[in-house]
């Protein structure tokens, strides 16, 4: 029998829930899709989505993620409207949820996690564990950051999930699920130069070391795959097992959540 405070983060890629060749828009039937699995899988969930194309364009433009530049014309404007553009894929990704009956918590990222240079402060997870017992999944995405220092910056999904796995105290993270457009992580074919295989099992020790293929940055002002490998080595050495799944298959969002055989990339913690 499962330990009652055991719970799944979820990462929706944003490259998955939107269009990145097209400013604001939604890939509506892939949202509903994988929200459809999520709520027939029925576990404790902690749901995080990224930017795709809604924060990452106009935090390019703004160049939010290096925060204060005044020669940037209305950057200030320009991080406010980063922020809405969030609000806005949330608040179709929350209401979805809601109207196939699952009760589910928008929880502000931008008010949840603050900077102080470049250490990252979390204000409280309280809120998140308190919605937890409830019953109630929360829902957080890719967001900007203010900074003590009068400052601001882009906090990432990946970012969130990191400072997530280090302070939930109640909440025990049983695995943390990474959902792309990809199986997950491919690796140059030492035999073929212009094949890539899968790399099913890795240990999160050897993941610096990884002659990777899929290395495009797309429209991530976030760091791409590499950023994404970096938070990934930090989770797995709390311990926490992360697996990265391609969230246009059949099923898969679901199986991994039932635990149950996918093709996938698993990152193994070394004993
Ligand atoms: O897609 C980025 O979140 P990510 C959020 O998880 C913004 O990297 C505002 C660009």
């Amino acid at each position: 029998m499962k330990n009652k405070n055991e719970i799944f983060l979820l990462k929706l890629g944003g490259s998955l829930l939107t269009d990145k060749n097209k400013p604001f828009s939604l890939r509506e039937d892939i949202i509903k899709n994988a929200i459809k699995q999520l709520i027939a899988a029925n576990e404790k969930v902690i749901l995080i989505h990224g930017g795709g194309s809604f924060g990452h364009p106009l935090a390019k433009k703004y160049n939010i993620l290096k925060g204060v530049n005044t020669s940037i014309q209305n950057q200030i404007l320009g991080l406010t409207k980063t922020h809405q553009a969030m609000n806005k894929l949330n608040s179709y990704l929350v209401k979805q949820i809601l109207e196939q009956g699952y009760p589910s918590l928008s929880i502000q990222p931008s008010s949840t996690f603050m900077k102080d240079s470049e250490k990252i402060i979390t204000i409280s997870t309280d809120i998140i564990e308190a919605t937890l017992d409830l019953n109630i999944m929360p829902i957080l995405y890719g967001d900007i950051i203010l900074d003590k220092q009068g400052s601001f910056s882009i906090l990432s999904g990946d970012q969130i999930i990191f400072e997530l796995c280090k302070n939930l105290e109640r909440y025990r993270i049983s695995k943390v699920i990474f959902t792309m457009e990809t199986d997950g992580i491919y690796v140059k074919d030492e035999q073929s130069s212009e094949n890539s295989i899968l790399a099913t099992e890795c240990y999160s020790d050897d993941l610096e070391s990884l002659n990777l293929a899929n290395l495009g940055q797309k429209i991530d002002v976030t760091g791409g795959i590499m950023g994404k490998l970096n938070f990934i080595k930090q989770i797995c050495d709390l311990s926490i097992p992360v697996q990265l799944i391609n969230g246009l298959k059949d099923e898969y969002i679901y199986k991994s959540l039932k635990n149950q055989k996918i093709d996938c990339t698993n990152i193994l913690i070394k004993k």
